[in-house]
């Protein structure tokens, strides 16, 4: 049975388990974790379906599958963690001397990326206000190769017009990224706006219990498609049959969770919104957000991240954060648990505080991944922390 023209909550639990799915199956209704890291031949010239599970693996390849049908895309291709990903990409699409034009709001670790770049193969990168998608055409250069972009971007939510920089890419010859983390398949879908790749950190909602590290991209292109399945082969990074049994079994609840993260996120933004110690929120869900209507008709959802920058500064973050008692300190997002970290400090301490202060990531702004849990529990214990500042 074919379960590709199913709604997004049926094909989340179904594509790549399907108990007939692999060659010798014993219709298993869940895949089997396949430890096997090589496999025998029948003959010397004829390898099956899988030889090394560095180039595929029976877990890996249920998981892929269902990456491609989650993002509606026909490849779809599993990493080791989402910086494994993204170094396949910018490996496997460009050459020294290129140029990028990014997001000038990206997670800190991809900037990260971008400056080794930079040292090490004259990665030329621009990084500009792509809300704006004039800013975007105005940084094309003759050596550009792509287009990178998050939507909502990390830490600051800021949205940007997926189809109207798709149009002008295409126009260019460009290749369009979009890093769709934040949203997942369960909101946006960056392919159907005109982006070609998509480009996921796993290790967030998409597993979406902070027990695995791992990274997806999907495409339409299968010339790209086989650059890529080579370089993952070559270049290794792989994620293991445990980590990918995780995400099969994570990606069963995708739908179920995204709606809770995203109520939450509403009730909580709000109530930050109108609490006299917070200067500003940036959740792309309140009308207040400048690209509500944006994110509104692009995407199925606003998600359930929110930043948000409170009264005075490092001093009075720093006391906040450390005063939650139900909100864990960490990095990373995407968990059924609820979050919160000083991007300047965490996440994005990667890169300078000159580009930091460029991007608008001030010293009082803390960002939070909201959990599932029951809302007023968070939110009471926003309240008490707000109480000790
Ligand atoms: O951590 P890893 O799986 O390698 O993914 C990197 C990455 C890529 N893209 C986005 C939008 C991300 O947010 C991340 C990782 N981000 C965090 C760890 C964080 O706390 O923001």
């Amino acid at each position: 049975m074919t379960h590709q023209n199913h709604a997004f909550e049926t094909r989340s639990i179904h594509i790549g388990e399907e108990p007939e799915f692999f060659e010798g199956s014993k219709n298993e209704v869940v895949a089997p974790i396949y430890l096997s890291s090589t496999y025998a031949r029948k003959a010397v010239k004829n390898p099956g379906q899988f030889q090394y599970s560095r180039s595929s693996n029976p877990t890996r390849f249920a998981l892929e599958k269902r990456y491609a049908s989650l993002e509606k895309t026909t490849y779809g291709l599993g990493y080791a963690s989402g910086l494994a990903a993204e170094s396949a990409l910018l490996f496997t699409l460009l050459n020294p001397g290129d140029h990028v034009i990014g997001f000038d709001d990206l997670y800190g670790g991809t900037k990260r990326l971008f400056n080794l770049w930079k040292e090490k193969y004259d990665l030329g990168v621009s990084l500009v206000n792509a809300a704006h998608p004039h800013l975007v055409e105005e940084a094309i250069l003759p050596q550009t190769k792509l287009i990178w972009l998050e939507s909502p971007t990390n830490p600051l939510l800021k949205v940007c017009d997926i189809a109207a920089i798709s149009e002008i890419a295409h126009r260019h010859n460009l290749l369009v990224i979009v890093d769709n983390t934040f949203l997942s398949p369960y909101f946006q879908n960056p392919i159907l706006l005109g982006a070609d790749i998509i480009v996921h950190s796993v290790t967030k909602y998409i597993a979406g219990h902070s027990d695995v590290i791992g990274g997806a991209i999907m495409l339409n292109d299968q010339k790209i498609y086989e650059k890529l399945k080579f370089s993952q082969n070559a270049l290794g990074a792989v994620p293991s049959p445990f980590d990918c049994y995780l995400v099969l079994r994570g990606l069963k609840t995708l739908s179920l969770r995204m709606k809770r993260h995203e109520s939450n996120a509403i009730a909580i933004a709000g109530y930050l919104e109108k609490h006299p110690k917070v200067e500003r929120v940036y959740y792309p869900g309140l009308p207040s957000h400048p690209q509500f209507e944006l994110n509104a008709k692009q995407a199925s959802g606003f998600g359930g991240m929110i930043s948000f920058e409170i009264k005075g500064g490092e001093k009075e973050a720093v006391q906040f954060l450390e005063s939650l008692e139900l909100f864990t300190l960490a990095e990373s997002l995407g968990g059924v648990e609820s979050l919160i970290e000083h991007p300047a400090l965490m996440t994005h301490a990667s890169i300078t505080k000159a580009e930091r202060e460029l991007a608008g990531i001030k010293d009082s702004l803390i960002r939070v991944s909201i959990g599932v849990e029951d809302k007023a529990d968070l939110i009471n214990d926003l309240d008490q922390a707000f109480a000790k500042i």
